[in-house]
């Protein structure tokens, strides 16, 4: 063990990769605007294809658009393990909110065929498509279809702002791949993720050993009252879209702070109609998004709120419809798996801490079909969904010689 103890990743390597990547779908403050399936998550697919093939892998694509690069293993018949994560970006998203975990996983590649290290299971990397769920939601859309969340139908079918769906946008920029999704199987699944909060930072902890998730409700609401004239409506006879939206918003954040320190609560997406300065808002739509650890505070905060805006939207005389648009509930990573990351931090002397995941990610839901577990660094003032996001080379380099070694432990060293 201990000569495999000293195999490290090359850094600078993972760097300049990120650093090429981050040129795909530039933001306008330094970040990434690469949203999923535009031409700019097109362009990101071809250089992480090109890359994989470089490095001598097999590249796979589901009909989901999901991208599975594979490095053979001894045995071809072992079941691979994975390393996921995704490439699209908010569109105000930062240069390593996924993209580390994918481009890690490539570094680990390389870094095997560098060291010209065999496995006995198959390698695999995996970009799921449209895990930010800003464009088409939910979140995690494509690895919840793969993991029999969701059907590829109903995925298809999702549209974004401007009414384009899924379906015709993964075909319009030629990724509909011959897989069909979900059929395959894995031995395990690894990603790799910034902490998107500020934990670790402040800890001084460069590796993050994921236990838990947090559960995730995205629920959408319809508020509907009626335009009409800013100027010459009295105001009793006004029905007012635009209090109901400020009304709950207000009530969100009430909700999450009755339940602290185990919950959170926002309002992120609000399309208010018709927009115009002099008419009275008809009609504001726009998506709940709580979270917490805990299922039943979980649960009991959607219930709460529910109840409170359908009574409040009516005491202002306009219409509350709600619906869930996303959900899962919170994950507990596989045991075997967090162990084998918790041990290849201390084989490599990196200080590290157990840790819940805030943010929601692929992995929430693959660890319902394979073992499953995390790996996370920091981010600096734990800021992500921003396009200042940004982590040290330092942590990137912790992150990812972490995951070669909990893959190493997982896929099995092949004496040469
Ligand atoms: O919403 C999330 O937690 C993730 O960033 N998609
Ligand atoms: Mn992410
Ligand atoms: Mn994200």
């Amino acid at each position: 063990m201990t000569a495999q103890k000293n195999l490290r990743i090359n850094p600078d390597r993972l760097w300049d990769s990120l650093m090429e990547m981050a040129k795909i779908g530039p933001g306008i403050a330094g970040g990434n605007n690469r949203q999923t399936l535009t031409d700019e998550d097109g362009e990101a697919r071809d250089l992480f294809k090109k890359w994989c093939l470089d490095a001598g892998m097999e590249m796979g694509v589901d009909s989901m658009g999901n991208m599975f690069a594979t490095r053979a293993g001894t045995d071809a018949d072992a079941l691979p393990v994975y390393m996921g994560s995704h490439l699209d970006t908010q569109p105000t998203g930062g240069k390593y909110d996924g993209v580390l975990g994918v481009l890690g996983g490539l570094e680990v590649v390389r870094s095997l065929n560098d060291l010209g290290i065999q496995t006995k299971h198959p390698i695999a990397i995996v970009n799921w498509t449209n895990e930010e769920g800003t464009r088409f939601a939910p979140a995690m859309l494509a690895s919840g279809v793969f993991a029999g969340k969701y059907e590829q139908d109903w995925a298809y079918a999702r549209v974004d702002a401007h009414g384009k769906s899924f379906g015709d946008e993964l075909k319009r920029i030629g990724w509909v791949g011959d897989e069909a999704v979900g059929g395959r199987k894995m031995h395990a699944m690894f990603e790799l993720h910034i902490e998107q909060g500020p934990i670790l930072e402040a800890e001084n902890k460069p590796i993050g050993v994921v236990t838990h998730g947090q559960g995730l409700r995205w629920i959408e609401c319809t508020i509907s009252g009626k335009e009409s004239h800013t100027g010459s409506t009295p105001m009793p006879m006004r029905r007012n879209a635009g209090r109901g939206l400020a009304g709950i918003t207000e009530l969100v954040h009430e909700i999450a702070m009755q339940h602290q320190p185990n919950a959170v609560g926002a309002i992120g997406h609000i399309d208010i109609y018709p927009n115009s300065r002099n008419i009275i808002i008809g009609k504001a739509v726009c998506t709940v998004d709580f979270r917490s650890h805990k299922l039943d505070v979980l649960n009991a905060m959607v219930e709460e709120f529910h109840t409170r805006a359908e009574v409040l939207c009516r005491d202002i005389g306009v219409e509350f419809a709600a619906n869930i648009v996303g959900q899962f509930d919170p994950p507990a990573f596989d045991k075997n798996c967090v162990k084998a990351v918790r041990r290849a931090a201390e084989d490599l002397g990196y200080g590290h801490m157990d840790i819940v995941s805030g943010a929601g990610h692929d992995a929430c839901w693959i660890n319902d079909i394979a073992p499953t577990a995390m790996i996370m660094c920091p981010c600096m003032d734990g800021l992500s969904h921003n396009e200042a996001e940004d982590i040290s080379k330092e942590w990137a380099q912790a992150g990812a010689d972490v995951l070669l070694h909990a893959v190493l432990q997982t896929a099995e060293i092949v004496a040469k």
